[in-house]
């Protein structure tokens, strides 16, 4: 997937689209400096309603299965079950190194060992917040590249 559609899933504010699925959620007006600078379209320094709708709508119809206009309760009870599942996958598809379905505090460290070392891409032992940034985007490109990554 391209990089435009991993910051158009940032955008969808409150109704985070994470590999093409929305989540449920209400909209929020952006804390993020990036985030408001996507939503404000004609760079005025102001999100305008006309520049936001349009955003909500899409993320909130993106729930909407049925496509009768209306998200009901089972479809955000839906929304939500599937990233709550889609999480769990993810953790333990990170952290169970063998699979067995919990995650040991050895498993932890491993993770994180990895985690630390490999964000640390000048190797001055240490990760810099410039390296932590480069290495989150690096891995939500990655979760986002197959359809199911797990
Ligand atoms: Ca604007
Ligand atoms: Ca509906
Ligand atoms: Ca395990």
């Amino acid at each position: 997937m391209s990089k435009k559609i991993l910051y158009a899933a940032f955008v969808t504010t409150g109704l985070v689209a994470v590999a093409g699925l929305a989540i449920a959620g209400e909209p929020y007006l952006p804390k993020a400096q990036k985030t408001f600078d996507r939503l404000d379209l004609n760079k005025d320094g102001k999100i305008s309603l006309a520049e936001f709708t349009p955003v909500a709508e899409k993320g909130f119809l993106g729930i909407d299965v049925n496509k009768d206009e209306a998200v009901s309760t089972a479809e955000i009870d839906a929304s939500l079950q599937a990233a709550l599942e889609r999480r769990r996958n993810r953790i333990l598809a990170n952290l169970d190194a063998d699979k067995n379905g919990s995650i040991t505090r050895a498993e932890l460290d491993t993770y994180v060992e990895a985690m630390v070392t490999g964000a640390d891409t000048d190797s001055d032992g240490g990760v810099s917040f410039a390296e932590a940034r480069i290495f989150k985007i690096a891995k939500w490109r990655k979760a986002l590249q197959p359809a199911s990554a797990n």
